[in-house]
């Protein structure tokens, strides 16, 4: 395919300068500028930035970062690169003990991270690095390998650095594993780092947690709630670490004030002072359930072989004209960025046509990945083609691999739609988990977390629910000849053809392959407008414990508010209303707060 993408100024409206798209950190770097009057994007130069580190190549602007390979860092190199570092990867135990600053985004398992510190020297080359108190960050996993062990597929022993063992989340009331979203801290003790977050929310993902006590009581920096406090941020001395994900949006700021920690030192610190929490929404304990407004790019070639965004009716994309063109709303880059800047909690990429189109071979869409990584700080989801496949000099690839190039590329999480479903028959039809499926080794390999299953539904309507196998509901609108009930059968190939399963059994069979969040979309409802639906996200959402994304339909802001008053969706997803600009992001949000719904503002 030809459909080249530059990480160049003609992705963006008004810009004027390019953009580096690869690790040459000699490229200039450029950040993101939203003009509110005229709604489109701009660069401006990095040399405006209020705080930047003096790009001379000297250690002072060096991060030394240490990535042992087990995931996607490429978000927090990004952030790094954003804020005005280069960065210095970590090959041996020495370069932890010679670092300036050190910054590890644990990624992946806890005993597969141990096990390759361990061989490698550097579990003793940290501990000593981290207790002569040189300035540290770890983050997510790079925090719970400070403490003593995990119940990660262990129980494992950590660095036993803070006294505390990592375990997992319960959802047994009510509370979806993962914990996925944007929450607000409790602060408990003064850390810089800490300082500009307030109120705002930062970005978590993680099904393992660990909890405060009285023996690392010295450590917390602050705690969230979630079915019960956890630790969100640890520090003492020049040693930070945090379980949620600086590298995302406000998050930044904690990331800038420890790679600039002279530039605030004169600052008061906050004495403690707790952030206020909200209200909860559904629960009743006192925990604040933070609902997520996803933009979705469904991303193709169009016939003249460009990457666009495109967006079908009913999973028809093609425009009803004598030409029967592919519909073009966009370039995928501009739109991410456009969205980012609009307020979006998240923004998924879906190339529609990777079932035929082997992602590796379609390099636009890893460039597209490469190229909004660089400047949309919020979670970025990538799906379509994720499964094994054989080129035609007959080299293999495994769904693995796929996956692992997604994530190279800048994706935080992956989404896997057709090749769940065959995975979910075959576990249903033997009972047996080989182990073998995408999900299965995606999920063992970098956590359930970063794995989305996306599910392409059509309600096929039912007289009596015995009708067929498969779990139906009763419909709150009848169907065509007055039938009451609809089973939801699960289709691949992009709704092209249908599969013996039904929705509700996918999902709960997914979830216990080790999908870690499900994007539900409806192909009744696909570019409708006309809301979502509420009878499959309702089944959907109160069959599985893991968050569900409600996706295809919405029309107005009110479908939002719908969709979380009567499911237990976690997220909300939309496309056409977006991308037509019918329905801005921020009157999403605004709307929802007004109806008593939380979310990052
Ligand atoms: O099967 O692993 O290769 O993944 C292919 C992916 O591409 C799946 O996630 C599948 O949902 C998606 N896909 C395939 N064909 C289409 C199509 O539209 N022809 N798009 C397609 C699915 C559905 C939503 C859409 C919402 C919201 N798009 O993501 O964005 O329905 O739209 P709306 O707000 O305008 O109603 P694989």
């Amino acid at each position: 395919m030809e459909a080249a993408v530059k990480c160049a100024s003609s992705q963006f409206v008004g810009s004027s300068s390019s953009v580096s798209s690869s690790s040459n950190t000699n490229q200039p770097l450029h950040f993101f500028r939203y003009d509110s009057n005229r709604r489109t994007l701009k660069f401006k130069p990095r040399s405006t930035f209020s705080i930047r580190a003096a790009a001379t190549g000297d250690s002072d602007s060096v991060v030394t970062l240490l990535d042992y390979g087990a995931g996607n860092v490429r978000s927090v190199r990004n952030a790094i690169r954003f804020l005005g570092f280069d960065i210095k990867d970590v090959q041996t135990p020495e370069d932890i003990l010679n670092a300036k600053r050190l910054v590890f985004p644990g990624v992946g398992a806890f005993a597969a991270a141990m096990d390759v510190l361990n061989q490698k020297g550097m579990a003793e080359a940290l501990c000593t690095y981290i207790e002569n108190d040189r300035p540290f960050l770890g983050i997510c996993l790079g925090m719970q390998l400070l403490f003593e062990s995990s119940e990660e597929n262990g129980p494992v022993k950590g660095l036993g650095l803070i006294p505390g063992v990592v375990g997992r989340f319960g959802s047994s009331n009510g509370f979806r594993v993962p914990h996925i979203g944007w929450n607000a801290l409790q602060i408990r003790r003064d850390s810089e780092i800490l300082e500009d977050i307030g109120n705002h929310h930062v970005y978590f993902v993680h099904s393992y947690r660990a909890i405060p006590s009285d023996d690392n009581e010295e450590w917390v920096s602050s705690t969230c709630n979630y079915g019960g406090n956890f630790i969100a941020s640890v520090r003492r001395g020049n040693v930070h670490a945090v379980q949620f994900h600086p590298e995302k949006n406000v998050g930044l700021s904690i990331l800038r004030r420890f790679l600039y920690p002279k530039s605030f030192a004169a600052k008061k610190p906050l004495g403690g002072k707790a952030s206020k929490l909200a209200k909860r929404v559904r629960l009743s304990l006192n925990v604040v359930l933070m609902h997520v407004v996803i933009a979705c790019l469904d991303v193709r070639a169009n016939d003249k072989g460009d990457l666009v965004v495109t967006k079908g009716d009913q999973y028809d994309v093609r425009e009803q004209t004598k030409e029967n063109e592919v519909r073009n709303l966009g370039k995928p880059v501009d739109l991410a960025g456009q969205y980012y800047l609009d307020g979006a909690d998240e923004v998924s990429f879906l190339n529609i046509t990777g079932f035929r189109d082997f992602p590796l071979g379609d390099l636009p869409m890893l460039q597209v990945l490469r190229c909004t990584s660089e400047n949309v700080f919020v979670p970025l989801t990538v799906g379509g083609g994720i499964r094994d496949f054989t080129d035609g000099h007959g080299r293999h690839y495994s769904s693995l691999e796929v996956a692992s190039e997604y994530f190279r590329s800048g994706a935080d999480k992956v989404s896997i739609g057709s090749d769940a479903v065959y995975a979910a028959e075959e576990y249903l039809r033997t009972g047996e988990k080989t182990g073998k499926s995408s999900l299965e080794q995606i999920s063992r390999v970098y956590g359930n977390q970063a794995v989305v299953v996306s599910i392409d539904p059509r309600r096929v309507y039912l007289k009596s629910p015995d009708d067929v196998k498969f779990k139906s509901v009763k419909v709150s609108n009848p169907g065509p000849n007055g039938e009451e009930y609809a089973w939801y059968q699960c289709t691949v190939n992009g709704g092209r053809e249908g599969r013996p399963i039904g929705a509700y059994e996918l999902a709960k069979a997914v979830e216990e392959l080790g999908a870690g969040e499900i994007l539900l979309n409806c192909i009744d409802c696909d570019g409708q407008g006309k809301g979502f639906d509420i009878d499959l996200i309702k089944l959907i959402s109160d069959a599985v414990t893991i968050p569900v994304i409600a996706s295809s339909g919405a029309g107005s802001v009110e479908h939002f508010s719908e969709v979380f008053a009567e499911t237990n969706a976690s997220a909300a997803l939309a496309a056409g209303i977006f991308h037509r600009k019918e329905v801005p992001i921020q009157s999403v949000k605004e709307h929802l707060l007004k109806e008593g719904i939380e979310v990052r503002i």
